[in-house]
């Protein structure tokens, strides 16, 4: 059997040579002789970048390029395993942006959705859509898709933040577009929190009829959230694998700030060892508070204040917490749970 089968394997090679080359003209190839195995996860690795690399080049950068030059003054984070896609994940694009005292980064918008977390300095403020929120360290301000939004600084340190968008979601699709202002910057046209008093205290306009799917909100700012984790650090439940995890919510839906990216921040106490976990979803995490470590298999990051690391899709982790630590997080799983392919998995045991 196995002779006969070899024999007429080596009768028909040549000719299967030929047909393959006669296909290729065509712009055809044979499935049966694909070589990518269907499976999860991709070419993404974890990665980490630490706060103590990354702030001294944020500062040179401030001193070698203008915002007038950047527009935007930001350190793209590059996935080791994703060289040339400027992405930190394949699905969600990380950067480390620095402002200072006086500048401005112009007005313009995108089909793409942005957020900010803000990681050091106070002073400056994020407009989007005529209003203009002030940014503090732990806040979470947001840029839906196709508004118009400018930042400027009036206070007196470099404030930095992360910066988060789908961009690689849209790129995928083809649908990337984007626009400048006329002016460098747009009016004021909003009051002062005018978001957070129509959207912000668990009521909304009885005739709204919001046509964005993005949450109406600009900013959840820190001191509350971190309020609530602290007093949920004590209540419980606290899950094996993330500590006290919470997702920033849309009040307008209930579901996520925006129809790609779902956020979250989870509080871990002092000597957690969580268990391994994974899921489809490529995350990008930030320490805010405390330090801690993750482990991917042997690999181990240790990390602390403002670090940030990715942990790429169906890749298993254990994080763990030397001190009691907060960890501020997002996610492509808001698309991929739209899309019906979101899965995770906890191992039970020693496995992972
Ligand atoms: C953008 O608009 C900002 O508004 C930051 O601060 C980073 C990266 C790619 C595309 C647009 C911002 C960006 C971006």
């Amino acid at each position: 059997m196995s002779a006969q089968k070899s024999s007429s394997t080596a009768a028909v090679e040549p000719e299967r040579a030929r047909y393959r080359a006669d296909l290729l003209t065509l712009n055809a190839k044979p499935l049966w002789e694909r070589t990518m195995v269907m499976g999860p996860g991709n070419d993404a690795v974890p990665a980490i970048w630490h706060y103590r690399d990354m702030r001294p080049q944020l500062l040179r950068a401030a001193e070698l390029v203008t915002t007038e030059e950047a527009e935007r003054r930001v350190l793209m984070l590059e996935n080791p395993g994703l060289p040339g896609s400027t992405y930190i994940l394949t699905s969600v694009y990380s950067g480390l942006q620095i402002i200072l005292p006086g500048e401005i980064a112009r007005a313009h918008r995108h089909s793409t959705n942005a957020m900010r977390f803000i990681l050091e300095g106070g002073g400056a403020y994020s407009s989007v859509e005529g209003e203009r929120v002030m940014m503090n360290p732990g806040d979470f301000v947001l840029t839906p898709y196709w508004t118009w939004h400018d930042h400027g600084h009036v206070g007196s340190e470099p404030v930095i933040w992360l910066d988060a968008l789908d961009n690689p979601v849209a790129k995928f699709f083809g649908a990337m577009f984007r626009e400048n202002y006329a002016g460098e910057t747009q009016p004021v046209t909003r009051a002062p929190n005018e978001a957070e008093t129509r959207y912000g205290a668990h009521l909304l306009p009885v005739e709204m009829k919001s046509g964005s799917r993005s949450s109406p909100l600009m900013l959840y700012p820190y001191d509350r959230t971190r309020e609530t984790l602290l007093k949920l650090s004590r209540l419980g439940p606290v899950d094996p694998a993330q500590g006290v995890k919470l997702r920033y919510a849309n009040p307008a839906s209930g579901g996520y700030p925006f129809p790609t990216i779902a956020v979250f921040i989870q509080w871990l106490p002092a000597g957690f060892a969580g268990a391994a976990y994974r899921a489809t979803d490529g995350t990008v995490m930030c320490c805010v508070e405390g330090q801690g470590s993750i482990a991917f298999g042997d690999r181990v990051f240790q990390f602390e204040k403002g670090d940030v690391w990715c942990c790429p899709p169906w890749i298993t982790y254990r994080i763990s917490a030397a001190s009691e630590a907060i960890v501020f997080s997002y996610s492509d799983r808001a698309a991929q749970e739209a899309l019906g392919f979101w899965r995770e998995e906890t191992l039970k045991g020693n496995q992972g």
